[in-house]
């Protein structure tokens, strides 16, 4: 049934005049103005109500289709989402990124200016916060019925900027002008409380006598599914002074600033995304965001399942709560609050309800990204579900007590609270505890898990733990990335139904020793070189693109950088391959560490770039501000992919996925998701190095001297030596020297057999057409990584849930 109809609506049309008369409309209407007098930002508004107006109708039909079936539901709570621009994916997925054009260019409107104003929200840091908006473009592209939450912070992530090399954050201030995406809802407002204390009634009920009252504000996006008709959104959060917060009589004394006081201080929890990246911060104010959000989701949740449903028994048959990261884990206690205190369930009850609803994702192997909060802290802000909390210990310490009669240790590791050297709670063992399944993000990261760091859990409960290996969204990281290459596959496979269905890359490996194919795949790499800005397209593009951390060893890239400097002035004559390598990434502010590599990276470039006898041959660029949108540009030129972390630390990783899906060749350690894409892509086509997880781990057991490996190779002695020597306008020395004194992640170690592969680089980049079947073969074999694939494997292996298809 179109519900337009049922309302009386007339149905939006599908043809260019049809656009354009919405466009007026809309510009006229909502805009207050006209073509003659509008402005840029006029014209970019009404473009993008327009199609979400298009996307609307099918949001509202969703909606009904989704309230018709009460299925079982995918929560997803994250405390990033990386979205992406949002106005070309929406053209794509409503169909009407052709008859806008031409509606635009009809009303002379020129569509690439339009379109160049809209904006990116930064809602995250990296890998984990886009990996949640893949996720959800998977979501609703399978028909699945999922809601995402999050908060909407005023300020998403620094906008990155360089001085003198060195990096400089200025705020985003992403929506100033407006979001034309974004649907207010103040009737779901919420209430949250923080601080205060709890008492305990004549019946023995316990209640939270809070001290500061916050309204939860929210708003959503829509997530479209990509060729169906399924519209989900993503929810977000903004923190407001409740009405009392504004203190009129101190405004009438002439205390302007006291006078809002309060509702500034309530503002201030969804006021900035915190710029760090897998290190945890341990601040109140982020305490605070992180419960701000859960308690917000979960009574939205909450009033969502009693719209059908009655009994709190159904609540885990109709719900699921994906817990990205321990960042929402506070929602465990949470919901056992709200069912013991405010509904009246017996602890066990709710207990067992509370379990079966969750789930929980885990992304790091650091164990300086665990979170922990202090015990002091923690009571202070949340006095009630720290006694939850210790309540669900007593009950859990008990069960390992009789699973490991003795084991004294064990039960200190395990225990939810750490006492050594100060209390804290441990959010992911809260997290493994509260949840029926935990999952790592690729299989050596989830092998490493049940093995290492979360191993008690494993071998106490070893079903409870599973593998989801990554994905990535084929939509947006090569039909809207890279058009001309889509374009290319869609040729060669005879349709594009491999957008949604990206095992059908494996049909190009035929067409990889064809050689008229080969030649039109160098030329999009090549022109997308150009589109990128990079100046000699024939210049192997070498790209390093993610956060700036040690574990990634951003340095050991710029040291091989270094030695093929070294290598050229010493034998100026000689023909090098060409090679352009582009760095991109940001450092979290407090990172000094990380922000000398980032100072030296460009102060290499410089020298470099001053230096005719090098120039030629070698470049180094680093655009600031790299994002979704910048990524998009610089995944479809790059021909090799840099994932060089110390084995046993990336996660996964998510990037190498998308590189290897637009034909670039991956150097890589045997890390994260690098294994599982050398697996599929083949040993010949991907450039191996370094150390292993168990070789890395015996030589950190047994003593690492990174000295050694400087007193015995002559190579990397220089690299070191020209750093330490201040070559590179005196940049550097702490690189270098927290290298050559520590090298916590073993960057010496490796630096030979990188420098190595990197040799075999360029012998196999000689061989054009050897080098584009390998870059062939790799978008063919890249299928498994389809965000798709990974979203299956959730809803089979952990969510247990069924698409519901939207009818017409
Ligand atoms: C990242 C990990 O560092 C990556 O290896 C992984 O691919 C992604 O998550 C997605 O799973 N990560 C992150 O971006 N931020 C964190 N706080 C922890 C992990």
């Amino acid at each position: 049934m179109d519900v337009r109809n049922g309302m009386g609506l007339r149905p939006l049309g599908t043809s260019a005049a049809e656009f354009e008369q919405d466009l007026l409309s809309n510009l006229y209407y909502r805009r207050g103005t006209t073509v003659e007098s509008a402005s840029t930002q006029d014209a970019y508004e009404t473009l993008a109500l327009t199609v979400r107006d298009r996307l609307a109708e099918r949001r509202v039909r969703t909606a009904a289709a989704h309230y018709a079936a009460n299925p079982r539901w995918v929560y997803y709570l994250s405390a990033e989402y990386l979205l992406g621009k949002q106005l070309e994916q929406n053209m794509l997925y409503s169909g009407t990124d052709r008859i806008a054009r031409i509606a635009m260019k009809q009303l002379g409107l020129d569509p690439d200016e339009v379109e160049g104003l809209d904006v990116e929200p930064g809602l995250g840091n990296g890998g984990l916060g886009r990996l949640a908006a893949c996720l959800l473009d998977a979501m609703a592209t399978l028909d699945i019925p999922a809601v995402g939450y999050g908060i909407r912070y005023d300020l998403g992530i620094f906008k990155q900027t360089f001085k003198n090399g060195a990096q400089v954050e200025k705020p985003d201030d992403w929506s100033y002008q407006g979001n034309p995406w974004e649907f207010p809802a103040p009737d779901d407002r919420q209430t949250v409380f923080f601080y205060g204390h709890t008492e305990r009634d004549a019946n023995g009920k316990t209640c939270w006598i809070p001290g500061e009252v916050v309204l939860g504000e929210p708003s959503h996006m829509l997530v479209p599914g990509h060729g169906t008709d399924t519209v989900n959104i993503v929810r977000l959060w903004r923190a407001r002074g409740s009405e009392s917060s504004f203190d009129l009589s101190r405004f009438s004394a002439g205390q302007y600033a006291e006078a809002v006081d309060e509702a500034v201080h309530a503002e201030n929890i969804s006021k900035v995304l915190y710029p760090d990246d897998s290190t945890e911060s341990g601040r109140e104010l982020r305490l605070k965001q992180q419960y701000f959000l859960v308690s917000c989701s979960l009574r939205d949740i909450i009033r969502r399942f009693r719209l059908r449903n009655t009994d709190w028994s159904e609540f885990p048959k109709k719900t699921v709560i994906q817990l990205n990261d321990t960042h929402p884990t506070l929602a465990i206690p949470e919901l056992m609050r709200l069912l013991v205190d405010e509904e009246g369930l017996n602890w066990d009850l709710a207990w067992t309800i509370v379990r079966q609803t969750f789930a929980y994702t885990c992304h790091t192997l650091l164990p300086e990204a665990l979170e922990t909060w202090s015990v002091p802290m923690f009571e202070r802000l949340l006095p009630r579900h720290l006694e939850i909390i210790y309540t669900i210990n007593e009950h859990f310490l008990a069960e390992v007590r009789e699973a490991f009669p003795g084991d004294v240790d064990r039960v200190r590791r395990m225990s939810l609270i750490q006492e050594e050297p100060d209390r804290r709670v441990r959010m992911a063992n809260l997290a493994v505890v509260g949840t029926q399944a935990v999952n790592g993000v690729a299989e050596l990261h989830s092998e490493l898990l049940a093995s290492t760091t979360l191993r008690d859990f494993a071998e106490l409960w070893p079903a409870k733990f599973h593998n989801v290996t990554n994905g990535i969204s084929p939509r947006r990281f090569i039909k809207i990335a890279n058009p001309t290459l889509s374009s290319l596959i869609s040729e060669g496979l005879g349709g594009d139904e491999w957008i949604n269905d990206l095992d059908r890359l494996a049909g190009l490996e035929a067409l990889a020793d064809d050689e008229s194919f080969r030649s039109r795949w160098r030329a999009v790499k090549q022109a997308n070189k150009v589109r990128l800005g990079l100046g000699d397209p024939e210049s192997l593009t070498d790209v390093m693109i993610k956060r700036f951390h040690e574990y990634k060893r951003q340095q050991l890239k710029l040291l091989h950088i270094i030695t093929m400097y070294h290598r050229i002035k010493a034998n100026p004559g000689q023909a090098y391959v060409p090679r352009t390598v582009l760095f991109a990434g940001k450092a979290a502010p407090a990172y000094h560490a990380a922000k000398h590599v980032i100072r030296l990276i460009n102060a290499v470039a410089a020298v470099i770039d001053a230096d005719p006898a090098v120039s030629p041959y070698l470049k180094v660029v680093f655009p600031p501000n790299y994002n979704v949108t910048l990524g998009s540009l610089i995944i479809p030129a790059a021909d090799l992919s840099e994932q060089i972390s110390m084995a046993g630390k990336e996660a996964s990783g998510t990037g190498n996925m998308k590189l290897a899906l637009n034909g670039a060749l991956t150097i890589g350690t045997l890390d994260g998701a690098n294994i599982e894409i050398r697996d599929k892509v083949g040993a010949d086509n991907f450039f191996l190095f370094g150390l292993d997880t168990p070789a890395a781990t015996a030589l950190k057991n047994n003593g690492y001297r990174a000295r050694d490996h400087y007193d015995r190779d002559p190579e990397l002695r220089h690299a070191l030596d020209s750093i330490l020597d201040g070559k590179f306008l005196g940049i550097g020395r702490e690189v270098g020297e927290s290298l050559l004194n520590w090298d916590e992640y073993l960057t010496l170690a490796d630096y030979r057999s990188y420098v190595d592969a990197q040799d075999q680089v360029d012998a196999a980049w000689q061989d054009t057409d050897q080098w584009t079947r390998k870059s062939i073969l790799n978008t063919a074999r890249s299928g498994f990584f389809s965000a798709d694939r990974t979203v299956r494997d959730y809803a089979a292996g952990i969510w247990h849930v069924n698409p519901v298809k939207v009818g017409r």
